[in-house]
Order: structure tokens, then sequence, then C-alpha cells
């Protein structure tokens, strides 16, 4: 059942892509948005990002250099992209059919951001139960090995949850959004260069990583959108429902029913 209705074309997956999800731990998708939808979200993201943003200063955190977080909040176009694109559609086939919108923000590495973000699995930022989340990154430009694209280790996300230590560091690099570990081998590390207008879904146990941004005049900007199951928990919070809007389905946590539905009048 729709919660909301954008009008951005439905996506519908193949028996091959389920299968290879399963089987790998991502998806690309490409061509998910194409550029007449995507240059009008990139040019609301940016003035966000122009708005709130300092330059990129070395010593600072990730979150500070790289991040705007609920960017739904600041874009009308992405809020709709969130709550009813086809990504959507990609979550109630992969997670089942209760969705809810878990995280959004930017992932901005500008040139000149030549910080690497280490191997982790995006269930280490706060772990949720249960763990069929799923997270999608949207290229808002190209990108590959030079401007700094994921790499990930195929079929990673079936080793389950690694290297997450107890509750007070888990909150500690929470606030910070790092929690790179280190990893014993990652020889199979694949990179996944992407069109502007590509997604990649990753599975929320799958090891990924980026390299900073080497090119001179590339900008590496991509909308990262997280969802989960309407009734997922946050197991470092002693299972307290994970806050984030009801998309699709019923959840059975009446502040999940209800929330964000007065924020946005749409
Ligand atoms: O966008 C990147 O460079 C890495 C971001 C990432 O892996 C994440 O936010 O989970």
């Amino acid at each position: 059942m729709k919660q909301f209705d954008s009008s951005i074309a439905a996506k519908s997956l193949s028996t091959e892509d389920i299968q290879s999800y399963g089987i790998n731990g991502y998806l690309v998708l490409p061509n998910l948005i194409n550029e007449d939808k995507l240059i009008p979200i990139l040019n609301e993201c940016m003035a966000a990002w122009q708005r709130e943003k300092d330059e990129y200063n070395p010593k600072a955190t990730w979150l500070k250099n790289s991040l705007l977080p609920d960017i739904h909040h600041r874009s009308s176009l992405v809020r709709r992209y969130y709550f009813d694109g086809p990504l959507v559609d990609v979550a109630e086939q992969l997670i089942g059919p209760n969705i809810k919108g878990a995280t959004s923000q930017l992932t901005f590495k500008m040139r000149g951001n030549i910080k690497p973000f280490g191997w982790h699995q995006d269930n280490g930022y706060g772990q949720l139960e249960p763990t069929n989340a799923i997270s999608t990154l949207t290229a808002l430009d190209d990108t590959d090995e030079e401007n700094g694209c994921l790499w990930l280790i195929p079929g990673s996300h079936k080793g389950g949850q690694v290297g997450v230590s107890d509750r007070l560091s888990v909150q500690a690099k929470l606030a910070e959004r790092d929690l790179s570990i280190e990893i014993d081998n990652d020889e199979t590390a694949i990179p996944v260069p992407l069109n502007a207008g590509d997604a990649v879904v990753l599975h929320c146990h799958l090891l990924h990583r980026s390299e900073g941004n080497m090119s001179v005049n590339r900008d590496r900007r991509i909308l990262f959108l997280r969802y989960a199951d309407a009734d997922a928990v946050e197991v470092y919070n002693d299972n307290q429902p994970r806050l984030g809007p009801l998309l699709r389905g019923v959840s059975r946590f009446g502040e999940v029913a209800k929330y964000e539905r007065e924020l946005f009048n749409e």
C-alpha cells in the first residue's frame, strides 16, 4: 500500500536481480533516474549544501566535510524521490511490504576532498533489527576510481555483523558517523563506477569503503537513502523503534505510523 505518490516511474526487479542481490549483497540499477529528473534534484541539493556547509577542511571529520543529513527536510524533490521514488519499490521487493525511510543524507565528496572512508557496514552506524535494511546510493555525478567511487566486497554480507564493539563506543562513533573497521582480507574487493542517474543498493551487512576524490575538477555527489522494515528497532538504543517516515504498508509502532506526517503537508 502506497503512503505517498510522487508520479516518478515505478521500478520492478527481475528474478535474476533478486537472486543476484541475495548472492552478492548489492545490486547496480543503471539509469534509475533520467537527466530531466536528476538535474532539478541536484540543483536543490547543491543549494542546500551551499547554504549549510563550509569549505573542505582536512582536519575536520567525515561528517563535517562530506555529509548533509536529513536532506529530505531541505529539498522537496529529494523528499518525493525518497518517499515514493523507484527506490521504495526496490525496498519493497528486497525487504517486504512494510517499509520506512531510515536515513536520508547527501554524501558529497567534492574535488579536493581527498579523505578516504574505510571499510564498514551500514548496520554498524546503528544496528537495526531485522537485519534486512538497505542503503541506496544514487549517483548525481559520474563516479569512478579517480573521483572516489565506492568499493565493495561481493558476498561479504553473508558474514553478518563484524567489528561492532561495546555500546558506548558505538554511540561515540555514531555521533561522528565513523564506523570504519579493520578487516583481514580485501582481495576480492571491486570498484563500483556509476554514471549519473545510476544507483547501487547495498545490504546492511555488505562491507564497503571509498577512496578520496583525487580528481582535479570532478565532484562526486551521492544521494544516500536508507530503507528498513517498518518495524525495525535500534539495537544500540534499547530496541526502540527507528523513527522514520512510513512509506509502504503498516507499522506496529504508532510513532512510526505518525512520523513526519504533519511536517510535510504535500
Ligand atoms: O560515499 C562514500 O564515499 C562512502 C559512504 C558510505 O559508504 C556510507 O555512507 O555508508
